[in-house]
């Protein structure tokens, strides 16, 4: 699926659908670095956006997966190949010339080159070697696939080529500020362009182009702020002599005030749930009815918020997003990073460009509220500051009209809370850690509120807001028991009530993000992960809904706060 933003004036071409395809296996394989397209001898073929290692005969493999096709320029010239996410590490290819390579999984890509008109072989090496980024290691508890997830395609550039155009809200009566990214080659001094909102007819203006970027305020004509309620969207054209470009975008305001979040200065609480993309079977290369179905469900379940777990999302699934009405607290990759990964130069250096390129992919999408980072990493020990102030500060540098968080489950012992706008909890009371064999020990549940609001209420983070962002208990579709105990879907029902009562009655916490939407498959290697899935999905990996489904739509409906 084709996102915003798009590029009227260029000659593009779709790079989805069916490629070429060769599977070199890692004992065999060289180095990703080493790798090279000639005398590759293509056997079989993949699809793209997907993932070949999700289904038989590659599931569970290793090594690097080789992709070719072939493309047709009609003029010659500078293009671009944009890609929104690999896995885990690629290099590309033009006629066996590199033409960029990145080791950042679930990542937009983008490398500029020079070609001439006419036909050309584009070859994709995908590695999903742990070995091959400094961003992913085999304890991450999701599963490590490999290929081009996402869409990709290539665009002829023109001389005065726009890269993006950021806009940010400044008041709700539809004054923004534009920031104009161009492709180099677009000189410093002053630049005639044309601004169009909704469709309208361009108004000229003359921006002054330095280092690539220029800013300019503008007003709309006709402003609809966007909120869950009435999700309405705009969209700005930008002009330039030789290039335009078309960018979709929400007016609302977000900020963090006295303890609670404000999205066009009225408090919000956040009810939803964490989600992995995954399909049953296929991975997470989702199609867009896949998404959508996964948003009618949340929908049907009085969800407002989902936290895009744990990277860079889909560009098309927050596009929905923006268009059905839903907060996301967006995330780049991290799982329980422990300290000497994180105090790691190549780590830390990747953390913060992973930060930096989430934000400027995700710019314009009203429903992304919150930035987020690391997962549960180790934010106890003091050698892992400044890679939290370093993300949050170059968050913080892209853009300020959002708050910024990460999921901690380090609690009292946490060093690095000051860096943030919003506390987010991760916690699994009645679940992990109970240390004994009485079973349905729910009255943790409460106790563990009291907790955490105790935590957010000291005088330091008193004016920040606190969320749960995950809570939560596994269950076998289809398990049921008699006295509803462990991995039965009654004990998770049973879990998920309280969780969602002690929410909605605590004023302290702006939020919930449930683990999780669906079951998405992991590795069997702990004990905890019966069938090699997390099984803590109120739905399956189908998408079949356990009887927690029922319970938090029915509680949800009846508080009425958050349906449409
Ligand atoms: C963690 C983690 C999730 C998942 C969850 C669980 O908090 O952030 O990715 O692993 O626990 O199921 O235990």
């Amino acid at each position: 699926m084709k996102p915003y933003p798009s590029y009227p004036h260029r000659e593009v071409v779709d790079l989805d659908g069916v490629w070429d395809f060769h599977f070199i296996p890692g004992e065999t394989a060289p180095a990703l670095a080493d790798f090279s397209p000639k005398g590759v001898a293509y056997d079989t073929i993949e699809t793209v956006p997907g993932v070949f290692d999700a289904t038989l005969p590659l599931a569970g493999q290793r090594g690097i997966g080789v992709y070719r096709r072939h493309v047709t320029f009609a003029r010659g010239g500078r293009h671009i190949f944009t890609c929104g996410g690999f896995l885990l590490a690629a290099r590309v290819f033009l006629d066996d010339r590199e033409i960029g390579r990145t080791d950042q999984p679930y990542l937009a890509a983008r490398f500029v080159f020079d070609a001439k008109a006419g036909g050309h072989e584009v070859v994709v090496a995908c590695d999903n070697r742990f070995e091959s980024t400094p961003m992913w290691k085999p304890f991450y508890d999701f599963y490590a696939y490999g290929g081009i997830c996402r869409h990709a395609d290539i665009m002829a550039l023109p001389a005065e080529a726009i890269r993006r155009a950021a806009v940010t809200t400044l008041s709700l009566d539809g004054a923004v500020r534009i920031d104009l990214f161009f492709e180099e080659g677009v000189a410093d001094g002053d630049l005639a362009v044309g601004i169009a909102f909704d469709g309208r007819a361009p108004r000229a203006r003359k921006v002054r182009v330095a280092g690539g970027r220029a800013s300019l305020t503008a007003k709309l004509p006709c402003p609809t702020p966007w909120s869950p309620e009435s999700p309405a969207l705009h969209t700005l054209t930008v002009t330039t002599p030789s290039d335009a470009i078309t960018e979709r975008f929400g007016l609302r305001t977000v900020e963090a005030r006295d303890g609670r979040i404000l999205v066009n200065g009225k408090p919000v609480k956040l009810m939803g749930y964490n989600r992995h993309e995954a399909d049953a079977d296929l991975g997470p290369a989702l199609g867009p009815q896949q998404h959508l179905q996964d948003l009618r469900l949340l929908r049907e379940m009085h969800c407002n918020f989902i936290r895009g777990c744990h990277y860079p999302q889909n560009q098309g699934f927050l596009d929905l997003c923006d268009q059905l009405g839903f907060f996301v607290w967006e995330e780049a990759l991290g799982w329980g990073n422990p300290p000497q990964q994180l105090a790691d130069k190549v780590f830390f250096a990747h953390q913060v460009e992973a930060a930096r390129a989430m934000v400027r992919e995700s710019v314009n999408h009203p429903s992304v509220i919150l930035w987020g980072f690391l997962n549960e990493a180790a934010s106890d020990s003091p050698e892992s500051r400044p890679l939290y102030k370093a993300i949050t500060d170059a968050i913080r540098g892209e853009d300020s009209s959002r708050l910024v968080t990460y999921a901690c489950n380090r609690y009292e012992k946490d060093v690095c809370l000051e860096f943030a706008d919003v506390i987010g909890i991760n916690v699994y009371p009645a679940w992990y850690g109970t240390g004994c064999e009485k079973p349905r020990e729910f009255d943790l549940i409460p106790k563990c509120f009291d907790r955490f609001e105790k935590l957010a209420n000291r005088p330091e983070f008193r004016k920040k807001p606190l969320i749960m962002s995950e809570i939560g208990a596994g269950a076998i579709y289809g398990c049921h028991d008699r006295i509803a105990s462990e991995w039965s879907e009654e004990y998770q029902a049973d879990l998920i009530a309280i969780v969602i009562d002690e929410t909605l009655a605590r004023k302290r916490y702006s939020g919930l993000a449930i683990w999780q939407f669906c079951d998405a498959r992991t590795y069997v290697s702990s004990t905890n992960r019966p069938r090699g899935f997390n099984n803590k999905g109120t739905f399956d990996e189908f998408r079949r809904p356990k009887m927690a489904f029922r319970v938090v739509r029915d509680k949800l409906a009846r508080s009425g706060a958050y349906s449409r």
